[in-house]
């Protein structure tokens, strides 16, 4: 029997939850000591249950996203599980809203659940589904390298290689002092080596003229990628910055929707792109943009989410770098695998997120 053509949505259920960061989160934008997920629950008459989770950055905005999530579990009751009628019946319920922000973050909430339970009924993991198969995806450990001392990033930088044989490394930049930067980059250097990938994230946080200051003294390192040295939507600004620097620069983890995607690329604002998945629109919206980053021949890595990533990869025609955090793995029953550098897809269907109900109840956020 095909039951994916049987699937019809019962409900949603969204639980925030709050998760102590092993290593706290210290951007020059923000620092961050818990790590919020809302962990979606989308109940089939069928008895299959779709799963996804958000990671929505503050804990705050669990409040708004958590009663927009059941609001949308309620519009779909009784819907066919066909994720992108889904995508769009969402999407256009917020349209005079608008599409990006909150809007967004729900719709591809609902969106990636839907596609797990899709692959759920059809038996197959998720990447099966899509046209692809089970097998390794590159990654860089993101699991660390913030804003601390040169000694202490040079430690750590071993110690996240470690974690899973990576190749790749990313560290955070914007010290008080490009100086103290520099430093930061030779201690991880000193530590792991120049065969080592490491790109670098400036969190959104110079000016136009600290970043053109800043980007032109590191150009040189052999770095992978800047990423994001300005605020995100300054595209005129990054396409000044791309065309001027040797080093790639790399954006897209605030790419609202695939046509924020095609305009930076257009724009020539950006080598490289990198959407995250609650805000380029879940696993449609991420289809559809890395149909538009293969036309154009731009390489494209993920942000955050990085089990969804790794089953979207298998079928990315630039597929470039997945980005490893292990933020999730707490409330997970089994999280993923990683070894020589490269995550390792369960072969069980769906995407393969079960939670670990003990550990839920007890981060639970009020
Ligand atoms: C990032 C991710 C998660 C929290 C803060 C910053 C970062 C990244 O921009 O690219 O990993
Ligand atoms: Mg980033």
């Amino acid at each position: 029997m095909n039951m994916a053509a049987t699937l019809t949505i019962q409900n949603v259920v969204a639980r925030p939850v709050l998760l102590p960061l092993e290593r706290p989160v210290v951007a020059r934008i923000a620092t961050i000591t818990e790590w919020p997920l809302i962990l979606i629950d989308l109940y089939t008459e069928q008895g299959i249950v779709g799963r996804s989770y958000l990671e929505p950055y503050t804990p705050r905005t669990m409040r708004y996203l958590v009663p927009a999530l059941h609001d949308l579990g309620e519009l779909l009751k009784g819907q066919q599980v066909a994720p992108v009628d889904l995508y769009e019946t969402t999407r256009r319920s917020l349209h005079f809203v608008g599409y990006e922000g909150m809007s967004a973050i729900a719709v591809s909430g609902i969106d990636m659940a839907a596609w797990d339970a899709v692959a759920k009924a059809t038996s197959q993991p998720l990447c099966e589904l899509l046209g692809g198969s089970v097998g390794p995806v590159r990654a860089y450990n993101s699991n660390g390298l913030w804003l601390q001392e040169p000694e202490v990033v040079g430690e750590e930088a071993a110690v996240l290689r470690d974690e899973g044989g990576f190749g790749g490394l990313k560290l955070r930049l914007g010290r008080e002092r490009i100086d103290d930067d520099l430093d930061a980059i030779a201690a991880v250097r000193e530590s792991v080596g120049d065969d080592m990938h490491l790109m670098v994230d400036f969190n959104q946080g110079l000016s136009l003229a600290e970043a053109l200051e800043r980007c032109d003294v590191i150009d040189d390192l052999g770095l992978t990628w800047i990423e994001e040295p300005i605020v995100y939507d300054d595209l005129d600004n990054y396409q000044k910055l791309s065309a001027d620097l040797r080093t790639p620069i790399q954006i897209g983890e605030n790419f609202y929707g695939p046509r924020a995607l095609h305009r930076a690329i257009q724009m020539e604002a950006c080598d490289y792109v990198m959407p995250d998945f609650m805000r380029i629109g879940g696993i449609t919206g991420w289809l559809r943009a890395a149909a538009i980053a293969g036309a154009a021949g731009v390489p494209m890595s993920t942000h955050l989410y990085p089990e969804v990533a790794a089953h979207v990869m298998r079928v990315t025609e630039t597929a470039h770098w997945l980005e490893w955090q292990s933020w999730a793995d707490p409330i997970l029953k089994q999280p993923y695998e990683i070894t020589g550098g490269e995550l390792h897809i369960p072969n069980v269907p769906g995407v393969g997120l079960e939670w670990n109900e003990k550990a839920i109840a007890a981060h639970a956020f009020a």
